[in-house]
Order: C-alpha cells, then sequence, then structure tokens
C-alpha cells in the first residue's frame, strides 16, 4: 500500500510521513498527492492569524475541546514562518495543546519554513489535504500575523479569526493594512485585560463604517478569556454562523475555487523553479546569472529565455 492509501484509510503515520515528504518537496509524494484529491473537499478549514502572543494556540486548544465534545475530528497545522531563523520548532504550540496530543481524534502538526515562502504555504496545504483525507472533520490552522504567508493561509481556509488583544493600537492599524478585510471573525483575547470592551466598541464602528447597509456578512466581534476557556463557545457558535452564511451565500464554492487556483499557482511556480535549477545540470541557471551581472541579459529576456526552453522541454 502506498502511503496515500494508507492515509485514505486512516493511518496517522502515514499522515505524519507524507507531510514531512510535502515538507521536504520530495516528488514522490507529488505523486501521491494525486492519488488524494479524490478524497478531499470534506473537511471545514478555520485559519487563526494574529500577533505573536496573542493566544492563538490557546484558543485553538480551547476549539479543539468545544468540537472534541461535539464528538468532531480535528486537525491542527501551526505554521512558523519565522522558525527557520529562530531554529525552534513552535515549543510553545506544542506545549500549550498538550491537552489533546494523546487523543487519537486529533492530530497536530507544525510546519516551519525551510525555503522560500511559498513553499510553505504549499506545504501548508498539501497538509490540510492529508489531514482532509484522512478523514478529519475540522482543520484548524494557526499562523502568525506576518506577510505573504498569512495571506495565502487567509485564502485557503473557510473561515478566517484575526486574533486582537486589548491596548493594541497599532493592531488596528495593522487591520487598516488588510487584515480586517480578510476577518471573517475577529476575536479579542484576553478580555480579563483593561480596555477590551474599548477596543470592540471601536472594531464595531470600524466595521460598520466599512459597509453601512451591505447584506454581506456581518464579520462579529468576539470577546475571549482563552486562558480561562471563556467565551470558546461564542466563538464556536460565530464559527458555526459564518459556515451557514457561507453554504446559504454560495461563498463556499468561491473560496473552494481561490484555494484550487492558490494551489494551481504554487505548483506551477514550483514545477518551473526545479525545471530550471535542474537544466543542464544547474549550469543553465548560473550561465544566466553570469550574463546577468556581465549586462548581456536582463531578468525579462532571461525570462523568455527559459519559456523557450520549458517550449522545447531541453
Ligand atoms: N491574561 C491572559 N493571558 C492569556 C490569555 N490567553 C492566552 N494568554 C497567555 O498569552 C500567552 C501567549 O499565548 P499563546 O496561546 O501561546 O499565544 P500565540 O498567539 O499562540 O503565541 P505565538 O504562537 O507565539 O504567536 C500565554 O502565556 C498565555 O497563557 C487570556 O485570555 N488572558
Ligand atoms: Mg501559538
Amino acid at each position: 500500500m502506498g502511503l496515500a492509501e494508507k492515509v485514505i484509510a486512516g493511518d496517522v503515520q502515514a499522515a505524519a510521513r507524507l507531510i514531512s515528504r510535502i515538507e521536504d518537496e520530495s516528488p514522490d509524494a507529488l505523486a501521491e498527492m494525486d492519488s488524494l484529491y479524490p478524497r478531499t473537499g470534506k473537511a471545514y478549514i478555520v485559519g487563526v492569524t494574529g500577533a505573536p502572543g496573542v493566544g492563538k494556540s490557546t484558543l485553538t486548544d480551547n476549539l479543539i475541546g468545544f468540537f472534541r465534545r461535539q464528538n468532531q475530528t480535528i486537525g491542527v497545522i501551526a505554521i512558523d514562518p519565522t522558525s527557520a531563523l529562530t531554529g525552534g520548532a513552535l515549543l510553545g504550540d506544542r506545549v500549550r495543546m498538550q491537552r489533546h496530543s494523546t487523543d487519537p481524534a486529533v492530530f497536530i502538526r507544525s510546519l516551519a519554513t525551510r525555503g522560500w515562502a511559498g513553499g510553505l504555504a504549499r506545504a501548508a496545504i498539501g497538509a490540510i489535504h492529508v489531514m482532509d483525507a484522512l478523514g478529519k472533520d475540522f482543520i484548524l490552522v494557526e499562523t502568525v500575523g506576518s506577510g505573504q504567508i498569512e495571506i495565502d493561509i487567509v485564502k485557503a481556509s473557510d473561515t478566517t479569526l484575526v486574533v486582537l488583544t486589548p491596548g493594541a493600537g497599532d493592531e488596528i492599524q495593522t487591520m487598516k493594512a488588510g487584515i480586517l478585510e480578510a476577518a471573517d471573525i475577529l476575536v479579542i483575547n484576553k478580555a480579563d485585560k483593561e480596555g477590551a470592551d474599548r477596543l470592540k466598541t471601536d472594531l464595531e464602528s470600524m466595521l460598520t463604517l466599512k459597509d453601512p447597509r451591505s447584506e454581506e456578512w456581518r464579520t462579529p466581534v468576539v470577546l475571549t478569556e482563552a486562558v480561562n476557556d471563556k467565551g470558546t463557545q461564542e466563538l464556536a457558535g460565530a464559527i458555526a454562523g459564518h459556515r451557514d452564511f457561507l453554504v446559504e451565500s454560495g461563498g463556499m464554492a468561491g473560496r473552494k475555487r481561490e484555494r484550487a487556483k492558490l494551489e494551481l499557482l504554487e505548483a506551477v511556480e514550483g514545477y518551473i523553479r526545479d525545471f530550471v535549477h535542474r537544466l543542464d545540470g544547474g549550469n543553465y541557471l548560473e550561465r544566466l546569472v553570469d550574463d546577468f551581472l556581465q549586462g548581456k541579459t536582463n531578468p525579462r529576456r532571461a525570462a523568455r529565455e527559459i519559456t523557450g526552453r520549458l517550449n522545447n522541454k531541453t
């Protein structure tokens, strides 16, 4: 039996192995994925994003607990785009979600950046598919709010939670830069701290300003106190509400389409990258770089030349 078949049969170890191979960008992993696709599309994907330390992992842990009480099975993917620099692999996340680490219905996996940023998004989407094919009902994807990876993960999710904390004036700035639009649900965690209600009022007025009479989804603002498992039920209720909205409005199809597009583009980029790196045993790329440095070519011309080689497949 291949890894994919084992995953479909519910083999957790095979799933872990397949995700590692996807992370390593191993070609046989991509081949395994081919047989996995027909078995995906059932899981509901929730992205959890926000600045470092706002309580994403604690909230995720609470949501796992809530969904488990409803007999749902859970996959968790924790993404750390900075861990390649720090060398740490989300030790904190592991510790905070340990409560569920022995529950066979919960599958937790962290992913770290190894190469270029696009590779991480690709690995994350691969891991989502594996957990989906494994039969998980919900997949929670935790990512630190920074840059492109976050945006890609937002695109990959059905419901995106953006987590804030009171006293975060600069976070509202970040949101103005676009993350507000990306949030399906805003979570104010650490509601035990001063200023939570004020932040809620501020956010709600910003949201009203955004689209006063819109018939679209109205982003709810949910207060939580994750360390004390408070607000979890409200949060889970908001997720269920958004899911219902997506199903009724037809928005679910749009998200799936967005996800498929992202994945296709990542695959194409990866394919071309690999192709260029392998051309003439790697010499071709080096020659192009030499030519560029010596002013004999430019990136646009080089790109056209590469496309030519791609056409001839030599
Ligand atoms: N006071 C208070 N502290 C909290 C609350 N929720 C989480 N914390 C604490 O905040 C710290 C960070 O929590 P995490 O869940 O690790 O936050 P995170 O967003 O996953 O952090 P990174 O993954 O490092 O970005 C921990 O010390 C938590 O105990 C809360 O509701 N109130
Ligand atoms: Mg965390």
